[in-house]
């Protein structure tokens, strides 16, 4: 019993919740320059990604269309602190258009898993110049994450 009350307590204070659901979260995204930094970040459903220092240099955050899961929202942003709360699982691929040339470009990955929504951001026509690079980039970090 009393092991069971240790372990319990172990597990409550790593964070882990017994019953599965695990708070939302809101990870940052900066702009340093003309780069998202980090460039692809991975969240769980339900999390919040926050962007700050969007109006320096006019930067802002829109997704691709095509480069998201099916049912989500293409999100448009350029406001300091702006947030997007994720709850479709998969891939987004996104861009700050005005340097869009210059590659900055950004990726959000839901989920846990290999994102389902890969192989049609490979096959999506927006799949060429700078948005290929972001693209290879997506694949790599989620080759090494979630490839067995
Ligand atoms: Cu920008």
């Amino acid at each position: 019993m009393q092991i069971n009350k240790t372990l319990i307590a172990g597990l409550a204070a790593s964070g882990l919740v017994l019953s599965g659901n695990v708070a939302a979260e809101t990870v940052e995204v900066k702009t340093p320059g003309m780069k998202f930094d980090p460039v692809v970040v991975f969240v769980k459903a339900g999390d919040t990604v926050q962007w700050t220092g969007l109006p320096t240099a006019s930067h802002d955050a829109v997704a691709i269309p095509g480069m998201i899961p099916e049912g989500a929202d293409v999100f448009n942003k350029k406001e300091e602190g702006a947030t997007v709360t994720l709850t479709e699982e998969g891939a987004y691929v996104y861009a700050c258009r005005p340097h869009q040339g210059l590659g900055m470009l950004g990726a959000i990955v839901v989920g846990d898993k290999m994102p389902a929504n890969m192989e049609q951001i490979r096959k999506s026509p927006e799949n060429k110049g700078p948005v290929a690079r972001i693209v290879k980039e997506l694949e790599k970090q989620v080759e090494a994450k979630f490839a067995k």
